[in-house]
């Protein structure tokens, strides 16, 4: 007997997506592809282990599609080396910790309240827990990293592993002074780029590979793939990169990750998504993605500044990637209010803290606003400019439920002149 109770929720979301303006900066819509291989029979596989080194049988099929995926990622990022099988960002993250710090080593990221991530070392979860973390943050008066303060940092705590790469930071990555830092206390680089993936794949922004020893990403957010993680190893490091173990033995970097990854932190790898990724970097490889690259940023360039016109705060003033973090304490709305007054006009976004906020993260006193999804739909600059018109008009009117009924209707309105799933390039 069909589900009728689940599915017919799922196209309750489906319709929501449909109407709907999506700013949360780290969702897309994937093509019918992506959409796809993920609900594909490869769902029924077990696969513990790598391409050719499986603890099950019947893996010829998935070995291939594995195979693929892995070929396509280095390609696309130029890297000598990736382990597609992580499950998530954070999962990915894990297993490089997992691989290169033992319990109780030092390492050095971006604050979580200040624009970074929480599997950076936030003390809530377990890198925060499992290893010692230090922080570097933004400037208060301009929003941006110092990198000064990050090298002195560097110097008086001595980490084994500097993270650079955040959730909810504007601006790109001088990753080529990272490293600098990096070397001089004998610290492991890496780069989360789990926001900004797509972008760098097309040359939009600063590429960490040559200069970042370990790249992780996620796959669903610029890169519009399923959801799901990536590991990557820069081309000029050279590999096999040897590091020693707690046994005193020394391993490749890249089979120290493999195993991070498994048995470290997962078992079986989800050979659906993994098909779904191959997939999606196969759109993202084609000419069409830089396409939609250029579009991301210079939608975001666009609202950034029709903001500012309108006098909302963005912190560090524009945006370089596909985001902005909106401080909206001039405005007298804190980040949970203006989230839920958007989200009655079906207009999604999340709150946000800022840097130096006064208030909880359940509460905030911004929000964070991307574009990856409404390029995805087809918006380009000239819609930039209605779009905060009706988050202002929103905003403004947040307690009259007429005006909020009415922005809705628009947008319904508006939206229903960009289709979801038009995005399906094949590269092979
Ligand atoms: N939750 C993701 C984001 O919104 O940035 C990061 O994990």
């Amino acid at each position: 007997m069909r589900d009728n109770i689940i599915f017919d929720l799922i196209q309750k979301e489906n319709e929501r997506q449909l109407h709907g303006i999506e700013l949360i900066a780290s969702e897309n819509f994937v093509s019918s592809q992506v959409l796809e291989a993920m609900g594909s029979v490869l769902t029924n596989k077990y696969a513990e282990g790598l391409p050719g080194r499986r603890y099950y049988g019947g893996c010829q099929v998935v070995d291939e599609v594995e195979n693929l995926a892995i070929e396509r990622l280095k390609k696309l990022f130029g890297a000598s080396w990736a382990n597609v099988q992580p499950h998530s960002g954070a999962n990915a993250n894990s297993a490089v910790m997992l691989a290169v710090l033992r319990p109780g080593e030092t390492m050095l990221g971006l604050d979580l309240s200040q624009g970074g991530h929480l599997t950076h070392g936030s003390p809530v979860n377990y890198s925060g827990k499992l290893y010692r973390p230090v922080f570097y943050g933004v400037e208060k008066e301009t929003g941006l990293i110092d990198i000064n303060k990050v090298q002195e940092i560097a110097h008086r705590e001595k980490p084994k592993l500097i993270i650079c790469g955040a959730s909810a930071y504007s601006r790109d990555w001088d990753y080529a002074a990272f490293r600098n830092i990096a070397d001089e206390v004998g610290a492991l680089l890496m780069a989360d780029i789990a926001h900004p993936a797509g972008l760098i794949a097309k040359g939009l922004l600063n590429n960490p590979l040559p200069h970042c020893h370990i790249v992780t990403s996620t796959t669903h957010k610029t890169l519009r793939g399923p959801r799901g993680g990536v590991i990557l190893i820069g081309n000029d490091i050279p590999n096999p990169w040897g590091i020693a173990t707690t046994k005193g033995e020394v391993r490749m970097l890249s089979s120290l990750i493999d195993s991070g990854v498994f048995p470290g932190m997962q078992g079986g790898p989800l050979e659906h998504i993994i098909a779904a990724k191959a997939v999606s970097f196969g759109e993202a490889l084609s000419p069409d993605f830089a396409i939609y690259g250029r579009q991301v940023i210079a939608n975001a360039k666009a609202m950034a500044s029709a903001f500012s016109d309108l006098g909302y705060h963005i912190v560090s003033g524009g945006t370089d990637n596909h985001c902005m973090l909106l401080d909206l304490r001039n405005k007298g709305i804190s980040g949970k209010e203006a989230e839920n007054t958007l989200v009655a006009a079906d207009i999604t976004v999340n709150k946000n803290m800022v840097p130096f906020d006064d208030k909880s993260p359940m509460v905030t006193s911004g929000i964070r606003i991307g574009t990856p999804a409404i390029t995805t739909r087809g918006l380009k600059e000239s819609e930039m400019g209605i779009v905060v018109q009706l988050i202002d008009e929103a905003l403004t009117h947040r307690s009259d439920i007429v005006a909020t009924k009415r922005i809705k209707e628009k947008i319904k309105s508006m939206m229903s002149a960009y289709p979801l799933f038009q995005n399906t390039t094949i590269v092979a």
